[in-house]
């Protein structure tokens, strides 16, 4: 081998192209089937309890959701966190956790109360999730709206 093909070879060593000839290629960030660290990512979202009967005064709060975990985990993880934040929930046989009270006031059916479930996402106006605390999935910076209303 002369020395300018160990020269050339050396070259091509350290330059990286063996790696990008070879066929591993780097999971896009929005691959949803992507590596495992994806699970580690958060999404962080703020919660705004908000009472339109009794007027408690509105309470903001952050914290996360794990990369496409649901948003009852973001709550347990207030809950965990949060001195002043506290939610019940009861288990529905069709559709899973159904949020019973928000910070000791309960939603009821002698008053006709509940906690609505309302999202405001950084591209929409403010949704209504067809679906509860267990099934909604919570996207980056959405400000979940838990709102003490009337049916
Ligand atoms: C009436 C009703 C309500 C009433 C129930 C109060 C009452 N005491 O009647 C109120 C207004 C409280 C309500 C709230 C919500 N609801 Co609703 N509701 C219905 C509706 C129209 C009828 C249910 C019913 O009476 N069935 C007959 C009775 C005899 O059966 P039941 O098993 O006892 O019914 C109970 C459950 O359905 C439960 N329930 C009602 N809604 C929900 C929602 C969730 C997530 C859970 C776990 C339980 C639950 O309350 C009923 C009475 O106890 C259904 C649609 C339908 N046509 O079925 C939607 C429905 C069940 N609701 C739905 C949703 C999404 C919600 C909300 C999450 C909306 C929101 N974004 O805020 C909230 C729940 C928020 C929370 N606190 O967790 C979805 C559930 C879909 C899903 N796969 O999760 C449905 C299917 C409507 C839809 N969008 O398609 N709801």
């Amino acid at each position: 081998m002369t020395t300018l093909s160990t020269a050339l070879l050396l070259l091509l060593l350290v330059s990286g192209i063996p790696a990008a000839m070879s066929h591993k290629a780097e999971a896009k960030p929005s691959d949803p089937c992507g590596p495992p660290w994806k699970d580690s990512d958060k999404t962080p979202i703020s919660v705004l309890v908000t009472d339109s009967i009794t007027h408690t005064p509105n309470k903001t709060y952050s914290t996360y959701v794990v990369y496409r975990g649901i948003l009852l985990g973001g709550l347990r993880r207030l809950q965990d966190s949060t001195k002043d934040f506290t939610f019940t929930y009861t288990e529905d046989t069709n559709y899973g956790p159904f949020l019973q009270s928000v910070n000791g006031l309960p939603g009821g059916k002698q008053n006709r109360t509940y906690w609505e479930l309302l999202v405001n996402t950084t591209k929409n106006p403010i949704i209504r999730p067809d679906v509860g605390i267990g099934c909604y999935i919570p996207n980056a910076n959405d400000q979940i709206i838990l709102k003490y209303t009337k049916y």
